[in-house]
């Protein structure tokens, strides 16, 4: 295989995507990204450590179940040999280059060809490896984390891990095993569980308990493994509640939580948590964020958003300032990513199918989560929204509310208490719409 190093440009016109400042009316230039600007004593590159995905960015042809693929590539062949699997890896990462995002995402099946039994494809995936490892050696984007994709091949098709047929969840945990060693092996900061088909269509034909337990006994054997090659990364598990399957069993943030701790896996794994996924279990993304804030879980995001519209994971490029703001409001909530990132899990629309529209639709994203975190900033440097919120719990601070939380009183003598208390008085109003509008001041 020839290795072409950076050589050849997939990407001709487009240059370096400069910092140009909100004036700028250049659609190839970011308007608010600055990766240098300090925000909160971080640079917004340290903030925000993007990352490009493999499987829409590079892999995305714009089929969907109405039509197959109409994307422009100039670059494919229309094979999925291992020469253009190479050269899939040089667009990756010029893209990554000329867009300033310093990570990079992957399915183990996006970057080598799957072949005729699992000892070629490993060998495939070797190859692979060696090409990647150059590319990151000499462009300095990282490997922001790795998974296998359990849910495309037809022996999938009741499950991974959740399979009802023991030879398919030991073919899983050999591919798994693979995918967390390249991943290892190419220096990955995480390495990410999505369900795939790890769930049910019908519960017809379905041992629920039983496929849980297997999938505990599968996470545990991928923690053994982590620790016995030495991979330092972070596991995180990705909640979504539906698609492919009715029912995923990672169906939410607090799903996968008490799942975790059921099953004695919690100090294990955080969370990778979706927008789009988030709206499919009808919640916001900061409630996710929240509910993983709160267990100490938070770990990275899928940086997307959904279509109120359509009622599917539809993986649209982030561009709502408000869900922004919303996400970095709480993201520096809980001190920001170590391990995690804003991977951009995100695709074009079908009609924008030019290379270029790559280009617009990252830069449209990453502007957004730029403008998200310089108001976040600014909201929170004015302190009225985290003032109003302390306050409204005060009562807490002093006497029964204090003895409550330190645990020094029960019911006993709360009875007590209400009962010389008579009416409780001095409830003050939530003022959503005061704060709705507090927010927008800065918006
Ligand atoms: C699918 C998921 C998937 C994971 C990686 O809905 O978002 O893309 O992020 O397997
Ligand atoms: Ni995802
Ligand atoms: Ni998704």
């Amino acid at each position: 295989m020839k290795r072409r190093i950076l050589s050849k440009e997939y990407f001709p016109g487009i240059p370096k995507i400069p910092y140009e400042g909100p004036d700028s009316k250049n659609p190839l230039a970011f308007k608010h990204y600055n990766p240098d600007e300090i925000v909160e004593g971080k640079t917004m590159k340290e903030h925000f450590r993007f990352s490009v995905v493999y499987w829409h960015t590079i892999r995305g042809t714009g089929s969907d179940m109405f039509g197959s693929g109409a994307w422009l590539r100039p670059w494919e062949d229309g094979t999925n040999s291992m020469e253009m699997a190479a050269t899939r890896a040089g667009v990756l990462f010029e893209f990554c280059t000329k867009l300033g995002a310093p990570f990079y995402a992957f399915h183990d099946r996006d970057v080598a060809p799957e072949s005729r039994n699992l000892r070629e494809t490993n060998r495939n995936l070797d190859r692979m490896v060696k090409v990647l490892k150059d590319y990151q050696r000499e462009t300095g984007v990282q490997l922001l984390w790795g998974t296998a994709c359990l849910f495309a091949h037809p022996r999938y098709m009741h499950g991974a891990a959740t399979s009802c047929n023991a030879d398919v969840f030991a073919y899983a945990a050999a591919q798994v095993k693979k995918a967390i060693e390249i991943t290892h092996e190419l220096g990955g900061a995480g390495y990410v569980f999505w369900g795939g088909r790890e769930g049910y269509t019908t519960l017809l034909n379905t041992d629920m308990k039983r496929e849980l337990d297997h999938l505990a006994a599968f996470l545990h054997m991928a923690v053994e493994h982590k620790k016995r090659i030495g991979f330092k990364g972070q596991f995180y598990i990705e909640p979504k509640p539906k698609e492919p399957t009715k029912h995923q069993y990672d169906s939410d943030a607090a799903a996968c939580l008490n799942f975790l701790r059921q099953y004695g896996l919690l100090e294990h794994f955080k969370l990778n948590l979706e927008t789009n996924h988030a709206t499919l279990a009808n919640h916001t993304m900061q409630h996710e964020l929240e509910v993983a804030g709160a267990a100490g879980a938070l770990g990275s995001i899928d940086a997307n958003m959904g279509d109120l519209m359509l009622g599917w994971d539809t993986d649209q490029f982030p561009t709502d300032i408000y869900l922004t703001t919303q996400i970095m409001l709480t993201i520096l909530k809980y001190g920001g990513f170590t391990t995690g990132g804003v991977n951009f899990d995100a695709k074009c629309r079908r009609e924008s199918f030019e290379p270029v529209d790559l280009f617009y639709a990252h830069i449209a994203g990453m502007d957004a989560f730029a403008r998200g975190l310089k108001i976040a900033a600014a909201i929170r440097h004015d302190g009225r929204l985290a003032e109003f919120v302390k306050n409204r719990y005060r009562s807490w601070d002093v006497g029964i509310g204090k003895q409550i939380e330190s645990g020094k009183v029960g019911f006993a003598e709360l009875e007590e208490y209400a009962l010389k208390l008579g009416e409780v008085k001095g409830l003050e109003s939530g003022r959503q719409e005061f704060l709705e509008n507090l927010i927008n001041e800065f918006i």
